[in-house]
């Protein structure tokens, strides 16, 4: 049998899904509440996220860089919240009372965008 590469593979296997996952959607109905939310190579992961009102959301940065977690979208925070900066092995928390959709950003790297949906309790 021919030898295929591991990297080739992995490397394949990124392409699909990115190709068929653009916009991962992670539903969280977590009991202990907090949901996590990790910050990696300039990156929200998950990106976007759908949870009960009433949810903590914390997030971890894990680049040796600061980043923040700002509502809104560059140009025009939304106000909701703002995490200020926060660097590699910190973590900051939001709890999202209010159903609605949040979108938010790094002040310092706006291409850095995620979303929080809230629902109502119970949905
Ligand atoms: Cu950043």
């Amino acid at each position: 049998m021919r030898y295929i590469p591991k990297s080739f593979l992995l490397s394949l296997f990124a392409v699909l899904l990115i190709g068929t996952a653009a916009v991962p959607v992670v539903r969280s109905y977590a009991a202990d509440g907090a949901v996590q939310v990790s910050i990696k190579l300039f990156s929200f992961n998950p990106g976007v996220l759908e949870v009960p009102a009433g949810t903590t959301v914390v997030w971890t940065n894990g680049d040796a860089i600061e980043h923040s977690v700002t509502n809104g979208v560059p140009g025009k925070p939304g106000g909701a919240f703002d995490s200020g900066f926060f660097t590699e092995g910190q973590t900051w928390s939001y709890t999202f009372n209010e159903p609605g959709e949040y979108p938010y950003f790094c002040r310092r790297h706006e291409s850095m965008a995620g979303m929080v949906k809230v629902v109502p309790k119970g949905e």
